[in-house]
């Protein structure tokens, strides 16, 4: 199979938000091939001037692996172009079914990443915040096979990002919610995410030095969604909150 086309095609359907088949539906493809097609198709957006700005990590938490199906731990990259204001308007019709999901996210201090241990996590972050992940898959009726949504960028489509925090603010067992037009949609407890966020970050750091990703000062790394994502609506506003993080919002239109 030609990784180049299979990139091409979710880069366009990314570019143009439409909507395509599963690639697993005509060719099978493992693990490695997925994070190549990613790869590739990244390289597609640089060319177009976007700026990597971090990772994010996927299928950290039970309730999202029983949202989509999908057991296993995965990563994407964050570009600046995918970064919405906070209480910024977004307009669907950028997109083709976007969900949102509440997020922690943190923001690496630049120091030497070796051997990152959860007791050393913490001495390689600047700060942490509440978050909210757009994701958008280009599958289909957003269903997909893990090597699929790999191929995909793990469904990155869009990220906002809370006031930055202190580490000092704890971020283990704190409730996180997602609301829409101030109404709860989706509750979860932070330690939902691989026993302790912390864990996560220990993993995005593991991955990204695995596959010669560079984290460099400011990068931000996305722990993964500890509840279900929320389908978007037009003319509503989605807040996430988090204890002691604080909260962040954006519209829709
Ligand atoms: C894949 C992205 C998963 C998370 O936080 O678990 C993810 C998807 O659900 O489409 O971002
Ligand atoms: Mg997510």
């Amino acid at each position: 199979m030609n990784y180049n086309k299979v990139a091409e095609i979710l880069d366009n359907a990314a570019y143009y938000h439409r909507a395509i088949d599963q690639i697993s539906f005509n060719k099978s493809i493992n693990l490695d091939e997925a994070y190549g097609i990613q790869s590739i198709s990244m390289s597609r957006r640089y060319l177009r001037g976007e700026k990597l700005v971090g990772l994010k990590m996927g299928f950290t938490s039970k309730a999202k692996m029983e949202q989509m199906g999908v057991h296993d731990l995965i990563w994407g990259r964050l570009t600046n172009k995918m970064e919405i204001k906070s209480s910024q308007t977004i307009y669907l019709d950028d997109f083709i079914h976007p969900r949102a999901e509440p997020e922690i996210a943190f923001k690496l201090n630049g120091n030497d990443l070796n051997s990152l241990t959860i007791e050393s996590v913490k001495e390689k972050v600047d700060s942490v915040a509440i978050a909210i992940e757009v994701i958008d898959s280009r599958y289909k009726n957003f269903k997909f096979s893990l090597e699929d949504v790999i191929a995909d960028n793990c469904s990155s489509a869009g990220f906002v990002l809370g006031e930055w925090q202190e580490t000092t603010n704890t971020i283990e067992d704190i409730v996180i919610k997602l609301k829409i037009n101030n109404e709860l949609v989706h509750e979860g407890n932070s330690n939902a995410i691989m026993g302790n966020p912390w864990e996560s970050l220990v993993a995005a750091v593991r991955l990204a030095q695995e596959n010669g990703q560079q984290l460099n000062k400011g990068s931000i790394i996305l722990a993964g969604a500890a509840t279900p994502a929320a389908y978007l609506k037009k003319d509503c506003t989605i807040s996430a909150e988090a204890e002691g993080l604080g909260e962040v919002m954006f519209k829709t239109k």
